[in-house]
């Protein structure tokens, strides 16, 4: 009877993984463009632990944000989060789970689970030829603009090529995923902990690299300790 209630507290313990750490102007990770990524309608979640630090714009996540693409990016402090249409506080260095969830009539931000920011918005899904950038953003090449690096952890970059709901989201950001669930369309755990590649566990998406290149670049994030979160993680699993 003992050994059968340690088990049971073994199992719903939560177990870590790596992570990626930012921390400098230019540090990224980056996915190269695949269709999957263009997404009429989506839920985007990650984990992240910000740090402060003097820039204005922290992009968490960046793809064409300004041109009919979808990102996440911290500002100010930089304790608000925003995407295209909402803005909504969180804390700082804390992890906190951030959902973005989007149709072609309302866009949603969910901080740990809870709806932070709505707003109504019509479509402007366009497909187009563009990476997807972890951690920072690519948007702002011109003179005189300021670098938008994030400065602290992203874990657990989950896409879906469909819109949650909150009872949705909320029943599986504790949770590590098994991969293949229905509309996920990539799936980063960053748990590889070393080298250079980030891999999808989906299966749906190319892998990414940290930096510019599958070389050590002085673009690449560093690896950190991960969230910890309830369940196998999905490389321990018989694929
Ligand atoms: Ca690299």
């Amino acid at each position: 009877m003992f050994l059968g209630v340690a088990c049971f507290a073994l199992a719903a313990m939560p177990v870590k993984g790596s992570c990626l750490h930012f921390e400098g102007d230019g540090q990224v990770a980056v996915v190269p463009y695949q269709k999957e990524l263009d997404l009429p309608q989506a839920t985007i979640e990650l984990w992240i632990k910000a740090e402060p630090n003097d820039r204005y714009y922290n992009y968490l996540l960046c793809r064409n944000y300004a041109n009919f693409g979808w990102g996440l990016a911290l500002h100010g402090r930089p304790d608000k989060v925003f995407s295209q249409a909402t803005e909504a506080k969180v804390p700082i260095g804390e992890w906190t789970h951030l959902a973005l969830v989007y149709s072609d009539k309302a866009e949603k931000v969910y901080v740990n689970g809870e709806l932070a920011a709505a707003r109504e918005r019509g479509s402007s899904h366009q497909p187009f030829v563009h990476d997807l950038w972890i951690g920072n953003s690519d948007m702002f090449g011109s003179p005189g603009d300021e670098p938008t690096p994030f400065h602290g952890s992203i874990d657990e970059l989950r896409i879906w090529n469909k819109p949650h709901t909150q009872a949705e989201v909320r029943a599986t950001m504790k949770r590590y995923l098994r991969g293949n669930e229905p509309h996920l369309v990539g799936y980063f755990t960053f748990d590889e902990g070393q080298g250079q590649i980030i891999h999808d566990f989906s299966g749906h998406l190319i892998s990414g690299c940290l930096g510019h290149s599958f070389q050590a670049d002085e673009a690449d994030p560093a690896w950190a300790q991960g969230v910890a979160l309830a369940g196998r993680k999905p490389h321990a699993r018989e694929r």
